[in-house]
């Protein structure tokens, strides 16, 4: 099972978007197995987006992404990375088809409203990164059969 992190960012929590977002996801059908709402520290928000140091938009990122809480979600399932991304849809809102989160609720890329790891591998390093293990959970859904064709 692939897994992925997203971030509800600042812009979905503070324009009462949480749970229309969180519904997207659940409605796909990806597993959750951890969730939180928490202020990000300056320190976390540089390590999350360190590949992007030195761009332009970084300390315009950064400053976003720690000025109101986030809802931090883990997800699971076959191909949830790519599955995720679809349902969140392309980095710039104006790019992003109708029906994604961002197609439906965005305008500029810099309020873009969620985050979605982009590999298995960052999907496992960011989960790492913003859970400890113990907020994390393995339960079976009893309609999985109903989601997932065994
Ligand atoms: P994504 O969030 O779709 O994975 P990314 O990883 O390339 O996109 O960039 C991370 C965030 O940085 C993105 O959600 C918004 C911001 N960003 C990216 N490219 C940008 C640009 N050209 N101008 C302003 N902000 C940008
Ligand atoms: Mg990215």
């Amino acid at each position: 099972m692939e897994k992925t992190l997203i971030i509800i960012k600042p812009d979905g929590v503070e324009r009462g978007l949480i749970g229309p977002i969180i519904s997207r996801f659940e409605q796909r059908g990806l597993k959750f197995i951890g969730m939180k709402l928490m202020q990000v520290s300056d320190e976390l928000a540089r390590q999350h987006y360190a590949i992007h140091e030195g761009k332009p938009f970084f300390e315009p990122l950064i400053q976003y992404i720690t000025s109101s809480p986030v809802v931090v979600m883990a997800l699971a399932g076959p191909d949830a990375i790519k599955i995720a991304r679809n349902t969140i849809g392309a980095t710039k809102p104006s790019e992003a088809a109708p029906g994604s989160i961002r197609g439906d609720f965005g305008m500029m890329v810099g309020r873009n409203l969620v985050h979605g790891s982009d590999s298995v591998e960052n999907g496992e390093l960011e989960i790492g990164l913003w859970f400890v293990e113990s907020e994390l959970t393995d339960y079976e859904r009893s309609l999985e059969e109903w989601i997932l064709e065994k």
